[in-house]
């Protein structure tokens, strides 16, 4: 059979469900039982990737994060574990909407064409994915395409998504200066276990850390990860709750981080036990909570990834000062419009460190984060890292040390640089971090959550009849049309004190988003209301 005869054979064991596709900011992402054919065509589009990056692995990653277990999605990684290209994703949604087999093949080889990619060429793409049961049906589609496009390929099984994009990474710098690390799952494990014995320098938390799995891939990940850390170097306990894979329909039910972030509570099971430190991943363990009920207040309190953000930036901004490299190294923090605006104060007015606000999905925050030579880039749903910049890189290994106190600074330096995960945010690595920081700073949770105050905030989901009238300008804290709606939104809330709103349309969903800030909590929940009444009224 030729090229293309294989494309069409392929595409028809994996048909298309006609209706309309957007590669957005999770890839294509929806029920799962819609997904066979959309599998199949973005394997296609892998495999165009790696060849027109000169044969470079390029990762396929099956996940619907923190959705429901009946959803499923496919994402594509680019060679150095980062998001797909942007410019690539309006070619993975010409290909996925290609009304018949035949026109797939024509828009694949016109792909060919246009971006002058050689069709014979080598090619490699590697994939993963998550614990849901559709996942099987959806990598034998990829598996399919990618035989019939003749493109080399290796199944990693259930990963986290982080792990994925760690094992891009690592295929693709293998044998070079720049190696990220052995290229497998274990590889993964023994890079982060040696980098957080190595930043914590003896140091022990005394107090029990409960992390709360989603029911996702998390949990036997993080098992097997803490199974890597020398016995007698193991610097915490590790409760880990919520670990049931075995029964799909638990998946993110009434667990997670996304249900603490959105519901501002524990997951009822295990029951709350105030005073117990905990944190809570997503399904597929690149988000990442922290929380606690403070016996002493009787108050729950949620350390969300505008925390992480902070404290990450404080307690890196201390060691960059003590290296002595403040004035060679541009540090910087980057968020978006959902960021707690006492979190932006802080950083800006306590920490002098510029904030950057960004359109919200990650591949945003993670590009602008790149200018930096640190980065350090957090959505306030808990996805984020630290990126770290050649310059700063080399500034932490060949900086002579005047005195221990550099020395030391510069060595913990270089260990978070292996500790931090630089494709994408990464829960456990991040857990790693957060224990790191609380234990080199002596903390627990109340003192981590003292840095500042929280200002009340309400986030609420509008449906509207078209989100598409809606447009935003000023990294979506403004919207530009309908012209009109944006002031009436200001006429709001200069009624309120110290507040803050805007809306969105969402990448993920078929709704407006409404956010609201203000200084007390009614005021927040008021003026969002009135700001969802607006919306709602203007999208009909
Ligand atoms: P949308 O649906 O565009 O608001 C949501 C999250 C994003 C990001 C993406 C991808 C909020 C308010 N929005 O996007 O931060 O994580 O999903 O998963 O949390
Ligand atoms: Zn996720």
């Amino acid at each position: 059979m030729s090229h293309n005869e294989q494309i069409i054979a392929g595409s028809a064991k994996h048909p298309i469900v006609p209706q309309h596709y957007r590669y957005g900011t999770a890839g294509f992402r929806m029920k799962a039982d819609l997904l066979e054919g959309v599998t199949y065509r973005v394997g296609l589009l892998a495999a165009l990737r790696s060849r027109k990056l000169n044969s470079q692995a390029i990762g396929v990653m099956i996940t619907a994060s923190h959705n429901p277990a009946i959803d499923n999605g496919v994402k594509i990684v680019d060679p150095m574990g980062d998001m797909l290209e942007q410019e690539w994703e309006r070619y993975a949604t010409a290909l996925v909407n290609a009304p018949s087999d035949k026109d797939l093949a024509k828009i694949y080889n016109a792909l060919a064409t246009d971006l002058k990619i050689d069709l014979e060429a080598p090619a490699k793409v590697i994939y993963g994915r998550d614990t849901r049961p559709s996942g099987h049906t959806l990598v034998t589609a990829l598996a399919d395409a990618l035989d019939a496009t003749n493109t080399e390929h290796v199944d990693y099984k259930i990963l986290t998504t982080p792990q994925l994009h760690y094992l891009v990474r690592a295929t693709n710098s293998e044998g070079t200066p720049a190696s990220y690390g052995e290229v497998s799952e274990v590889g993964y494990y023994k890079k982060l276990a040696e980098a957080f014995v190595r930043t914590m320098k003896g140091k022990r938390i005394p107090q029990v850390l409960q992390v709360d799995c989603a029911n996702g891939v998390g949990g036997p990940k993080l098992k097997e990860f803490l199974k890597h850390i020398p016995q007698d170097k193991v610097p915490f306990a590790v409760q880990v709750v919520n670990d049931d894979v075995l029964r799909p329909e638990v998946l993110n039910l009434d667990s997670g981080a996304d249900y603490v972030k959105t519901k501002q509570r524990a997951p009822p099971i295990p029951k709350p036990q105030p005073g117990l430190r905990c944190c809570s991943l997503d399904g597929d363990a690149d988000r990442l909570i922290y929380y606690w009920h403070d016996p002493e207040t009787n108050v729950f309190v949620m350390l969300d990834g505008d925390r992480i953000s902070s404290l990450a930036a404080s307690f890196i901004g201390d060691l960059v000062e003590s290296a002595g490299l403040r004035d060679e190294l541009r540090i910087g923090v980057v968020q978006t419009a959902y960021a707690n605006g006492a979190s932006t104060h802080y950083i800006t007015q306590h920490l002098k460190l510029p904030v950057i606000c960004t359109p919200t999905g990650v591949k945003h925050l993670h590009h602008v984060a790149q200018g930096f030579d640190v980065g350090v880039y957090f959505e306030a749903n808990g996805h984020g890292t630290v990126l770290f910049s050649l310059d700063a890189i080399n500034a932490f290994k060949k900086t002579t040390p005047q005195s221990p106190a550099q020395k030391e600074a510069l060595d913990t330096l270089a260990a978070l640089t292996d500790l931090i995960n630089q494709t994408v945010g990464d829960a456990i690595s991040d857990m790693l971090l957060v224990e790191v920081i609380l234990a080199h700073k002596n903390w627990n949770l109340r003192d981590w959550a003292l840095t500042y105050q929280d200002l009340p905030n309400r986030l609420v989901r509008v449906e509207v009849a078209n989100k598409d009238v809606f447009r935003t300008t000023d990294a979506e804290r403004r919207l530009s049309h309908p012209e009109g709606c944006q002031a009436e939104i200001d006429q709001e809330v200069k009624k309120f004190k110290d507040a803050r709103s805007f809306a969105r349309a969402s990448g993920t969903e078929n709704a407006m988003r409404v956010y609201a800030e203000a200084a007390t909590r009614s005021e927040a929940n008021e003026l969002a209301e009135r700001v969802a009444g607006i919306v709602s009224r203007w999208g009909v």
